[in-house]
């Protein structure tokens, strides 16, 4: 049977073909939840794709994903600059490999984007290669899983 990764992905990530087209390359949320269907089949892989702009939910998704899961790709949005508590989500459901994805390069950015909560429990990090960061990432989790 297929595995299920979870692809998650937090606050304002639903506006991201109205939002700073610049930075986020305007393609929609929906259009990226398709191209990571499309690479799961390739990788025999289900992908269970979902966005909240809420942190409790983020939090409860990842432990559902420590339940349901065999692998989280995570864009954390703001979030993965401040939540202490997705932080402790992710430490708890270890060792489930939890990969970060950020859309735009974070460290090219404003000094407060440069550090986030998530990466130091993420087994890897790739940011400033747009949607291909999403395909990327179910890549190197099918590698492991
Ligand atoms: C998305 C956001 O919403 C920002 O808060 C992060 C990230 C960067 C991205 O590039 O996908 O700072």
């Amino acid at each position: 049977m297929a595995k299920t990764v979870f692809v998650l992905n937090g606050p304002n990530l639903n506006l991201l073909d109205k939002r700073e087209a610049a930075i986020y390359g305007g393609k929609n949320l929906a259009a990226i939840a398709d191209d990571c269907r499309e690479a799961a089949v390739e990788l025999g892989m289900e992908v269970d794709f979902r966005q909240s702009n809420h942190e409790g939910i983020l939090v409860d998704w990842l432990q559902e994903a420590g339940e349901k899961a065999a692998g989280v790709v995570i864009n954390p949005g703001g979030y993965g600059h401040t939540s202490i508590a997705m932080h402790d989500a992710i430490r708890s459901i270890a060792p489930l490999p939890v990969i970060e994805v950020h859309l735009s390069n974070i460290h090219a950015r404003e000094a407060f984007r440069h550090h986030t909560m998530i990466s130091a429990v993420a087994v890897g990090v790739i940011c400033g290669l747009g949607p291909l960061g999403y395909t990327l990432a179910l890549r190197a989790l099918a590698e492991r899983i």
